[in-house]
């Protein structure tokens, strides 16, 4: 899989141009010329990317004053909507080609392996689309609440933020998250194999104010949450989980929610399979049993060994991984190194998280580092002194609930190999020698 194309060569000129301004505004007239021998150097092949190292490699290490501790830099409104800098440009969604057919119904994944603390910034959170996605007009969205009610109601945006609104820090995981590796490691990187995860500061307004704006008929046991998108997507939720956590979400972090969750509204099912949560969210209809009982609706099931199928699986069991080091994070020293990683469980607080350097053979108690929430993603370290010897690494969460994360064997056991959701198991990377991380699986 090629995952990084660099950049492109149209790309490096420009900022070979940019470079060049700047020199010459500086009388840096050697540097550029070395600059651009090194781009001749480099070019065709990762350039951008050289670019940067040649430029620090220069004039700008000390003892010398940097090139930007002399000169004026950029305006503000620069950026009237900020970005990252021009070097994080690595850090980005990615998607593997032969997972689906076109990448409409298709996924991307959050680079797992880049991320600080446990916010997934908005700009990376994965994407997960049955018919694409749409963007809606907010003067033009409605939500209609009708079926088993009292009083059948269409809101507009305006109206849905005017009522009491909660902001609250939960994980949205799809379900077929690790869903490649049943059968054996497969996929190169844990931004593929954990990435279908992200965790957001969502606001809105709970779902619950809104059935009671409306009244529920007390045969109401359902509410069939349908999509506005040309998938048509819809979940049947049960009305305990309707009138407990669900969230009508409206923003992400601070701000609108983005196209590619759902604008300008969605559904949060805190800790539940992110199918259920569904995006640019049209219609909540109330009725006395689960949709797909009235009509034929794709459902999410597991198949089990016996042939039968496990369905109702919407919970996101207890888990974690290792997000550093990673295939992507690699060692490359020896010395002390802080082993990091993400636990989430959809039934609560992650109470405990245990690193492994010996395939399990023997625990570490990792320390939970910043907020630790329930149903958010809860980071977790370890100090770790490497002298180059190879090591099994694993990671196991345990959650206020006493369910301790099962190995992959274990999983296997109770749910064969047939599944494609809820692979919770614990994962294995194996780090050689040379530093380099590789996925492997211990049963
Ligand atoms: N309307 C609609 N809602 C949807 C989907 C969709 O395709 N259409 N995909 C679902 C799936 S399978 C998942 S895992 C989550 C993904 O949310 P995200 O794209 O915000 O990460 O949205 C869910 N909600
Ligand atoms: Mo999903």
């Amino acid at each position: 899989m090629n995952l990084d194309k660099n950049t492109s060569e149209l790309e490096a000129q420009a900022l070979m141009k940019q470079i060049d301004a700047e020199s010459q505004k500086l009388g840096i007239v050697e540097r550029r010329k070395f600059i651009k021998n090194a781009l001749t150097l480099f070019g065709g092949m990762g350039v951008a990317a050289a670019a940067p190292g040649v430029m620090a490699a220069s004039s700008n290490l000390p003892p010398n004053v940097p090139s930007w501790s002399r000169s004026l830099g950029k305006p503000v409104l620069t950026n009237p909507y900020g970005k990252p800098s021009p070097f994080e440009k690595n850090v980005k969604r990615r998607t593997v080609e032969w997972l689906t057919p076109d990448n409409i119904a298709s996924v991307t994944f959050t680079p797992l392996q880049d991320l600080k603390g446990i916010i997934t910034p908005n700009g990376l959170v994965f994407e997960r689309y049955h018919g694409g996605m749409q963007t809606i007009n907010p003067d033009e969205y409605r939500l209609m609440i009708h079926g088993l009610v009292d009083r059948p109601i269409i809101f507009t945006l305006d109206d849905l933020k005017r009522f009491p609104s909660v902001s609250e820090i939960k994980f949205l995981e799809c379900p077929a998250n690790g869903g490649m590796e049943w059968r054996g490691p497969q996929m190169t990187g844990v931004q593929f194999t954990h990435g279908m995860l992200s965790c957001c500061e969502w606001t809105g307004v709970r779902l619950s104010t809104l059935l009671a704006e409306v009244g529920v008929k007390t045969k109401g046991k359902w509410v069939l949450a349908e999509g506005a998108d040309g998938s048509g997507l819809a979940r049947s939720i049960p009305m305990d989980k309707a009138l407990d956590d669900a969230i009508v979400v409206y923003a992400q972090n601070g701000e609108a929610l983005r196209p590619e969750q759902g604008y300008p509204v969605r559904l949060i099912n805190p800790g539940w399979e992110g199918n259920t949560c569904v995006k640019w969210l049209r219609r909540l209809e109330v009725g006395d049993q689960p949709w797909y009982l009235r009509e034929e609706t794709s459902k999410y099931t597991d198949l089990l060994p016996s042939g039968k199928a496990r369905e109702f699986s919407f919970v996101q069991e207890g888990n974690s991984v290792i997000t550093s080091p990673s295939p992507e994070k690699p060692w490359k020293k020896h010395g002390w190194y802080e082993v990091e990683g993400l636990a989430w469980s959809g039934r609560g607080l992650i109470k405990h998280v245990d690193v492994s350097l010996d395939g399990g053979v023997s625990w570490r108690k990792a320390n939970l580092k910043g907020l630790v929430l329930p149903k958010a993603l809860t980071r977790f370290s370890l100090m770790v002194k490497w002298e180059g010897q190879p090591l099994l690494l694993q990671s196991r969460s345990i959650d206020e609930t006493g369910y301790v994360q099962p190995s992959i064997g274990q999983l296997r056991k109770a749910r064969g190999v047939n599944s494609i959701y809820h692979n919770n198991s614990i994962h294995s990377w194996e780090l050689k020698e040379d530093g380099s991380v590789h996925n492997v699986q211990i049963t």
